[in-house]
């Protein structure tokens, strides 16, 4: 089977639905066709503040929901990034072949150094993409599934690949980026041009995984739309119907327009509530799966050991073979 890399922050307690729809979804049914390994990314959240004892809750209930969603670690190899240590020792190796330049070109970087300043920017963040590269070519990983604004650094990393295997030896698999389709991608309630992100600076557009159906419902009863009055999909006049259409497409697996047929001549109120029953009763069960994960954590924490030992026989016959190529003494 074909290997395949992705992973997601622990950033948040709960993910949200753009996580749900756009990653958990597409993994979930990618994960019987192809040798999977999917992983919570710790080291990556932390290039930016955060809170010791909160983001190691963090990892925990992202892993929990990863499994609560339908990865099954049984299947797929589903590990905390920071478990095995190969990642950052590869991301170590990388950095001495990435160009300055070319790192610095990297758009989500300076988009997110621009907003916390340069004191508060880490050499870490600026490094980020470093450590990405190093996570998909430690499994000499053919496919990477990202949504597009991860496309950059999947260029990086494949660039980065080529580079060593010309410098060093055919070393890695270069990887392909298995771009997010536009009806995965789900923007955020209130401001239906932006993505729905865990970080948004307001709540009131971000539906959460694993919150309490009402709080659900309700954020979509308040969604943003528009004054025409009919439910229809229309992206660029009609952002805020065109993404719940989104959500109902995706978490009811029915086709758009069945679901335009459905409501037509009807309000919005009506579509609305068609659709916060649907994300009841498909949120739910993933919340009460996770919520039973969590209330056995030495057990989780078991299940995610099994998996990094999986994941650290492949990862270390690859950085044994890199340490080799760029010369490193072998310790006997
Ligand atoms: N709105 C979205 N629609 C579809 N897919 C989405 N993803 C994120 N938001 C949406 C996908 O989820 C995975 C999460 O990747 P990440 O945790 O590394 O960070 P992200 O993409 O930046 O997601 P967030 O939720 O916005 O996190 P924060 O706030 O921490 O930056 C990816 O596969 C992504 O495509």
């Amino acid at each position: 089977k074909p290997r395949l890399y992705s992973g997601m922050q622990p950033s948040a307690d709960s993910l949200q639905a753009g996580n749900y729809i756009g990653a958990l979804l597409q993994w979930r049914d990618m994960q019987s066709s192809y040798d999977a390994f999917f992983s919570v990314v710790d080291l990556h959240a932390i290039t930016v503040a955060q809170d010791p004892a909160v983001l190691r809750e963090k990892t925990r209930r992202t892993a929990a929901q990863y499994i609560a969603a339908g990865i099954e670690p049984s299947k797929s190899t589903l590990y905390v990034q920071s478990h095995v240590r190969a990642h950052a020792e590869l991301a170590w190796i990388l950095s001495t072949i990435t160009g300055f330049g070319e790192a610095n070109r990297m758009t989500q970087f300076k988009d997110k150094s621009s907003r916390f300043g340069a004191d508060a920017t880490s050499v870490g963040l600026f490094t980020y993409p470093v450590l990405m590269a190093a996570d998909i070519l430690l499994y000499q990983s053919e496919l990477v599934p990202v949504g597009d604004d991860q496309k950059q650094h999947v260029e990086l990393t494949r660039d980065l690949a080529e580079r060593f295997n010309s410098r060093f030896g055919e070393t890695f698999t270069v990887p392909t980026p298995v771009i997010q389709k536009e009806t995965a991608r789900i923007y955020d309630l209130q401001n239906p041009t932006s993505k729905m992100s865990k970080s948004a600076e307001s709540d009131a557009g971000v539906l959460w995984l694993l919150d309490d159906p009402a709080k659900s419902a309700k954020k979509i009863m308040r969604a943003v739309t528009d004054t025409e009055g009919s439910v229809r999909f229309d992206r660029e006049n009609k952002p805020g119907v065109s993404n719940l259409l989104t959500i109902y497409a995706a978490l009811s697996g029915r086709q758009m327009e069945s679901i335009e047929d459905e409501y037509a001549g009807r309000g919005y109120g009506d579509f609305k509530k068609g659709l916060a029953e649907v994300i009841v009763s498909e949120f739910g069960p993933v919340r009460d799966r996770a919520n039973e994960l969590l209330a056995d954590p030495a057990e989780l924490d078991r299940v995610l050991a099994t998996n990094a030992a999986k994941a650290d026989a492949v990862a270390d016959a690859t950085l044994a073979d890199v340490y080799d190529r760029v010369g490193l003494l072998r310790r006997v």
